[in-house]
């Protein structure tokens, strides 16, 4: 396989180019309809989570994909609410969910989880109080209209679906925030130059050509939602590329923080890089032994992002009140 990278898309002619999911219309409605039931100051918070497929085909046979598991994302779904947000979960389909996240996609399926005991079907007594305790947030969060859940596949559905909800929350201003930590693919095959079935094995080897997606946190900064708290996550698996990527990335884009994080050590491992810490970042750090003990990272990440956007919806209702 060889990738070319020398055709850069714009951001901007990207719709009009590809296809929109079909849950585009569903989701603005749902969208429109969460938002407009939130308290006026509520604060809202849109997380991206899991990875996006490339599709090689139109009748797609075949994809490209990538690790993500979405526990980053479904973690600090579940950090976030407890923090009192309102949170709009962007996420790919069949990876992970808040609080559903702890039966599925592990070694363990949900049978195991259950007995029967007499003709009747109940959760064994040892998981009765953790699983207890994610039912009654689950139900608790979705019932008072605090939890509202979005699916996407491919890259093409998750950018369409992220204009759409940029576009739909951003006069709400700085109470939002977004926290984009799905991993988003870099290249593709736009629709026109995709084969139209599925590429037949009978010409041999296959020499693909993918174009770089477009920088869409420019158009997200600067156009869509230019008053919004935006964290984005900047993930590499070589060291001596992170900070300067991380840095790269604030000073094109110029929001308000980049969570950096490595491949292997991103469960206990991030840092934040602002303008103002660009070359000291803070760093978020639990050990080997807390992770194994169940304690999640999002915690402290959550804990900290959320306190940077409270001072920073501190600091334009100050501006607004000075002009
Ligand atoms: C992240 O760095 C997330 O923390 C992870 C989480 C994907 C590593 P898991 O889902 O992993 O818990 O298994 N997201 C990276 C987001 C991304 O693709 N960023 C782009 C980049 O690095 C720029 S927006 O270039």
């Amino acid at each position: 396989m060889t990738l070319d990278m020398r055709r850069i898309i714009d951001p901007d002619t990207y719709f009009d180019h590809n296809l929109p999911p079909t849950n585009l219309q569903w989701a603005h409605d749902e969208v429109d309809k969460f938002v407009k039931t939130q308290s006026p100051d509520q604060r809202i918070v849109l997380v991206t989570s899991g990875g996006t497929t490339v599709p090689l085909e139109n009748n797609t046979v075949r994809f490209v994909d990538n690790f993500s598991a979405g526990t980053r994302g479904s973690s600090s779904a579940e950090q976030f609410l407890a923090m009192g947000y309102a949170v709009i979960f962007l996420y790919r389909e069949q990876s992970l969910q808040p609080f559903n996240r702890n039966y599925s996609h592990n070694t363990r399926g949900i049978l195991s989880y259950l007995e029967r005991i007499n003709g009747q079907i109940r959760v064994k007594p040892e998981w009765e109080e953790k699983m207890g305790r994610d039912l009654d947030s689950y139900q608790k969060y979705t019932q008072e209209g605090k939890l509202l859940m979005v699916n996407f596949t491919t890259l093409s559905d998750y950018l369409f679906l992220l204009r759409e909800v940029s576009l739909l929350v951003a006069s709400l201003g700085p109470r939002v925030m977004f926290y984009l930590a799905a991993a988003v693919s870099d290249f593709f095959i736009p629709s026109h130059s995709m084969s139209e079935h599925k590429i037949q094995s009978a010409s041999g080897d296959l020499t693909l050509h993918m174009n770089q997606v477009p920088k869409f946190l420019r158009p997200l900064v600067k156009n869509w939602v230019p008053q919004c708290f935006i964290v984005s996550f900047k993930l590499e698996t070589d060291p001596e590329l992170l900070g300067p990527k991380a840095r790269h990335a604030l000073e094109k884009y110029g929001h308000q923080v980049v969570v950096a994080n490595m491949l292997n050590t991103r469960k206990c491992q991030v840092w934040l890089f602002t303008k103002e810490e660009a070359q000291n970042p803070a760093i978020i750090q639990i050990s080997k032994e807390d992770v194994d003990a169940g304690k999640d990272i999002e915690q402290d990440i959550v804990e900290e992002l959320a306190r940077r956007h409270q001072q920073y919806i501190a600091n334009a209702q100050q501006q607004d009140l000075s002009a």
